[in-house]
């Protein structure tokens, strides 16, 4: 059943990208509840992959709905090509990605041609169908690499891993677009947020799921790499509401969308198991598979600009954050182990 409260139509059509993943899912709630129709790409998967969405999941027949899944791939231009003629949207979020830092490693190839080549490809589709259409793209912090904190707008670049390289190529290719065929297309260098929905393999969603399956004895270890790298974690409920922002401002730009605060693996490890009245130093083992080639040491943004153009401010907090994810993952493993979970 929805969640989502259904205003009348305002008459735009969004087209999004990566609308299974963590951030597609809070957005097509955000643009729904303002009346939009969103028209989402997915990849065929041999498993079920809309386990984000379900809940707003509509009715393929049903006459009004606002909520159309197509398949496509970054991969494939001539999909993009064809959804973007088909849909005519009026804004499209570039979510898609193979957004694993550390699994970019074992596959770079991979991930340029879906981190960054897929960026170039659907600027192109958008280009070529001549339609007027505003375009957000999902730039990293992972771009900052180890340049010094804070990182904001004027920081330079220092990509450390194969994901940052195709996000660079992707960051600099949608600025490119704007400046030479004006297109409306901006960059959100988003840091690192967090939710319930953040995928199980990102560190911080391995730390409060264990929490909640050591909690109920059904894990005995949690076996992490690098616990002193440092981290700018938010929400991603909040985060999702800047990409829309920046594409209701008068001019393109691009915005660095941050909590302005840094905290260690290590922190996050002690708040998750400290908040499950657990000793995380009774669970956690070092498993140096877990490292990577080169690390990105320290991440820390500065937001002023977002906070001074888009009306845009963090506001849920570090330890709120880890309270609400191991809260999160504690009813969903009660849930599994009822046999009323997912
Ligand atoms: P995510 O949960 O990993 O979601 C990635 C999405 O991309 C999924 O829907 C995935 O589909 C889709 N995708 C992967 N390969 C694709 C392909 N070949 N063609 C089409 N779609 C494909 O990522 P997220 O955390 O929501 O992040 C959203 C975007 O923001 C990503 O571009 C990420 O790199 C970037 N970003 C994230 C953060 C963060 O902290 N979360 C920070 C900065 C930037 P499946 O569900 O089928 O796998
Ligand atoms: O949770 P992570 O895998 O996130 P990472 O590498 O910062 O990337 C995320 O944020 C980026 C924005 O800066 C996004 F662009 C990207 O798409 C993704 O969403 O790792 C965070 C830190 C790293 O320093 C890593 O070395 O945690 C450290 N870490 C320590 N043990 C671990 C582990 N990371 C993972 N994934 N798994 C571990 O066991």
């Amino acid at each position: 059943m929805s969640q989502v409260d259904f205003p009348p139509k305002c008459g735009k059509r969004a087209l999004i990208t990566g609308i299974t993943g963590q951030d597609g899912s809070y957005l097509t709630e955000l643009l729904l509840s303002k009346g939009y129709e969103v028209f989402g790409i997915i990849r065929r998967s041999s498993s079920f992959n809309t386990t984000r969405i379900d809940h707003i999941y509509q009715d393929p027949h049903a006459t009004d709905r606002r909520l159309v899944l197509i398949y496509g791939d970054l991969s494939d231009g001539s999909s993009l090509n064809r959804i973007v003629r088909d849909v005519q949207p009026h804004e499209i979020y570039n979510l898609g990605a193979q957004s694993h830092v550390r699994v970019s490693f074992d596959t770079p190839e991979y991930t340029a041609d879906i981190t960054g080549l897929g960026t170039i490809r659907l600027l192109e589709a958008i280009r070529e169908s001549a339609q007027s259409c505003k375009f957000y793209q999902a730039s990293s912090s992972e771009l900052y690499g180890n340049a010094p904190a804070p990182q904001n707008e004027l920081t330079p670049f220092d990509p450390r891993s194969p994901y940052a390289a195709a996000k660079a190529y992707s960051f600099y290719i949608t600025r490119n677009y704007r400046e030479a065929y004006g297109m409306f297309a901006v960059n959100g260098i988003l840091f690192n947020h967090e939710s319930p929905r953040r995928g199980e393999t990102f560190v911080t969603r391995k730390i409060t799921r264990a929490v909640a399956n050591i909690k109920q004895g059904r894990q005995k270890k949690l076996y992490l790499g690098n616990l002193d790298a440092r981290r700018d974690w938010g929400f991603a409920k909040e985060y999702v509401a800047a990409m829309w922002k920046m594409l209701q401002q008068p001019e393109p730009d691009d915005y660095v969308i941050a909590t302005g605060e840094t905290h260690s693996v290590q922190e996050f490890v002690e708040a998750a198991f400290g908040h499950a009245g657990l000793e995380w130093r009774d669970f956690v083992e070092i498993d140096p598979k877990y490292f990577r080639p080169s690390e990105v040491n320290i991440l820390l943004g500065d937001a002023t600009k977002a906070e001074r153009e888009l009306g845009w401010k963090a506001e849920t907090t570090f330890s709120q954050l880890v309270q609400l994810m191991v809260e999160s993952d504690m009813h969903e493993v009660k849930l599994e182990i009822e046999g009323k979970g997912r």
